[in-house]
């Protein structure tokens, strides 16, 4: 009875992490702030024909202004380097930075967002360049980056966007 009492308990130690595996088509995103402090939320649904839907609500902005918004290519916000740890945008086209420009958008590229008078944004967004699956555009376990101004969609290599405020890993 002991032995068939600690095969259970093996098996379930086992199976478990795979019962709570994440789904597939859905990941969320917990936002750090310039002050290492939490600074907002994400979800992310992956369409059944390509692309993915981010809903988006970060504080602590400043008003009124548009902001840029990129997924950046390494999943690691460290406030204390001002969140350079999430390198440069996610680009697995090797394209230029930019909607406007010439040989862009990198499939991190999304339009630029608007901070309400609350110091709030709230968004919206549709990136068709990108997936949750494992394939090359997968931005599952990279970053979700708010940016201090508004992007130009020409400037290389990152639209002159300027400080990251706000870094969400993608999970
Ligand atoms: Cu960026």
């Amino acid at each position: 009875m002991k032995n068939i009492l600690v095969a259970t308990a093996i098996a379930f130690a086992f199976t478990a992490p795979f019962a709570m595996a994440q789904d597939k088509q859905t990941a969320t995103a917990t936002f750090v702030g310039k002050d290492g402090k939490e600074a907002g939320r994400a979800s992310l649904t992956a369409a059944a024909s390509g692309g993915v839907l981010i809903e988006v609500e970060v504080t602590g902005l400043p008003a009124n202004r548009w902001v840029a918004f990129h997924v950046h290519e390494t999943g690691k916000c460290d406030a204390a380097s001002h969140h350079e740890s999430a390198g440069k945008h996610f680009n697995p086209g090797e394209t230029e930075h930019g909607f406007l420009a010439a040989k862009g958008p990198h499939a991190g590229d999304m339009p630029n967002q608007y901070v309400g008078e609350d110091g709030t944004l709230r968004a919206q967004v549709f990136d068709s360049m990108v997936s949750l699956d494992d394939k090359k555009n997968g931005i599952r376990g990279r970053a979700l980056m708010v940016h201090a101004n508004s992007d130009d969609y020409r400037s290389q290599p990152s639209g002159d966007a300027g400080d990251r405020l706000a870094c969400g890993v993608i999970e």
